[in-house]
Formats: C-alpha cells, structure tokens, sequence
C-alpha cells in the first residue's frame, strides 16, 4: 500500500477549492473552516456529559456488518453519560455512529455554522461519530454519494482515503460500500491485491476539517476516544440523482437477499471480492 499525505491548507478561497480539490476530488483537511464555531471550545466530554448525559443512544460494535439477522443494527441502547464515562477511561470497541444529536438537543445547532466552501450542503443531515481509543470505523464508502466534511473535536484519528479506481485492490465486496479486508491489519500475504494499492493519509486533529470527496473509500482510526462531526454537500442534480439511485439499488438488493439467504448472501458476495481482486 502506498499512502500520501493529505495537504493541510488554510484560507482556502471557494475558487481555489473548486479547482484545486473539489473538481478534480482531491481529498484536502482545511486547519480554519471550524474557526468561527462556538463549539470549537464548548464542546468538551464535559459539557456533553452534564447538559445531555441523559440522552439515550444507540451504540455499536464490531458486530455491526456481520450477515444474518443483527445485519447493521445496534449492539444496545446507553445514557449519553454513560457512554462518554466509557470512553474517557479507556480503549473500547463501542462507538456511536451516524447520530444527529440536533434531533434530541436542539439547542446545540446554534454551535455550529455552515461551512461556505461550497453549495449543496445538506443541513437537515448534520451526523456525530463517537468512538473510544482503538475504535475503527470499518472502511466504506458514503452510499448517498455526497462530499463529505468531517470536523474534529478534542482528540485525533487516523484516516485513510482512496479513490474508486481502488476498489478492486480492497477486495470491495458487491453490492455493498465495504470492503474483505481488514485494514486495521492491512496484511499483504492474506490480501495479495493490497500491494496496489495508491490512498491518502492524514492525523486529523481538534479544530480541522477533512473533505472526502464524494465515492471516497475511508478507514478511520480513533487514536484517541473522541468524536466529530460529519456535514454532507451534493452540489449538482446529477450527483443528487447518482445518490438515491446508489441508495436505492444497494438496499434493495443487498438487504434483500440478505433477508432471503442470511450468512449464505454474504459468504456469496466474499467469494466475489476475492475472485474480483485476483483476476486482476
Ligand atoms: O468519523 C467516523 O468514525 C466516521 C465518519 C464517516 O464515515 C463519515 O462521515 O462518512
Ligand atoms: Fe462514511
């Protein structure tokens, strides 16, 4: 695998931005787009903890893509207190993902402000990541098609990215946005194809934003418990259009026949990844 780092900018003009990264989808982490949000300083697991402690949320873990029936569902349900108490005190698996937290405090809306690097962005989908340290979240790629912010709190994560171009190398499994191999041990004698692979790299930090272009691969490694939160653009018609097609055609398919054949769906679609990324 061969990773290069992902520039770090600031006072990105929203003309240089289009020319330089989002035209040609070039993944860029921004050091200054967060600078004018109250939440940069306020929001701390301790403001979390004494204002929404009692918020209950779904969590999940390693669990969450295993075929059959608990097929991308929670592992359990916790108070919002409890969960940020367990990952401050240590490596855990838990995490919490794909949480719009403005649902259930809306207040906390008034934190944050749109980014105005680019048009399209979808404001009634603003989503929180929550991990512990040596949480993962497993590689994959957005099923909506939008561009995605990623906005840093308090700690740092590891990322990687890579381009569509990739897939056949990740052992990308059909009819879904992941991928066979594990890339928290990205291991090249098992996954022979990895030594293929061409991505990027960054330690994204509290206070920095990372734009991963639309159809973008990411793994994301918590360094440290953490969260951030994540803001999504479509800019064009046809990109909105490519995204509820991709939506609906892979949850058709895929959750379908994961209904009809559990276990056996999935061991099918394995068997594609590795017969697809050895015919190379
Ligand atoms: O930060 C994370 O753990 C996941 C973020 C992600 O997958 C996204 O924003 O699309
Ligand atoms: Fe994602």
């Amino acid at each position: 695998m061969k990773l290069t780092p992902i520039e770090k900018v600031s006072g990105l003009t929203r003309e240089r931005f289009r020319l330089e990264y989002l035209d040609p989808l070039k993944p860029v982490v921004f050091k200054d787009l967060m600078n004018d949000w109250p939440a940069k300083e306020l929001w701390t697991f301790d403001y979390f903890k004494s204002k929404y402690g009692h918020l209950l949320v779904p969590v999940y873990d390693t669990s969450f893509s295993k075929g059959g029936k608990s097929y991308m569902s929670p592992t359990g349900i916790m108070k919002f207190g409890d969960y940020i108490e367990f990952i401050q005190q240590g490596p855990t698996q838990l995490r919490i993902f794909l949480w719009n937290i403005f649902k259930h405090a809306p207040a906390l809306i008034h934190d944050i402000k749109n980014l105005n690097i680019m048009d399209g962005f979808y404001n009634e989908f603003p989503f929180m990541f929550f991990g512990g340290q040596g949480s993962f979240t497993k590689i994959h790629y957005d099923l909506d098609c939008s561009h995605v912010f990623l906005n840093q709190f308090q700690t740092k994560k590891r990322i990687w990215l890579f381009d569509q171009e990739q897939s056949k190398y990740l052992y990308h499994i059909p009819y879904t946005v992941g991928c066979l191999v594990d890339m928290t041990d990205p291991d090249e004698s098992k996954y022979p194809s990895l030594q293929f692979v061409e991505g990027w790299e960054t330690i994204l930090e509290h206070g920095e934003t990372l734009f991963i272009p639309s159809m973008y691969w990411h793994h994301i490694d918590y360094l440290e418990g953490g969260f951030s939160i994540s803001l999504r653009a479509s800019n064009t018609i046809a990109l909105k259009l490519k995204g509820a097609v991709h939506i609906a055609k892979h949850l058709a398919v895929d959750r379908g026949m994961n209904y009809l054949l559990g276990q056996k769906w999935m061991d099918l679609k394995i068997n594609m990844a590795k017969r697809n990324a050895n015919n190379l």
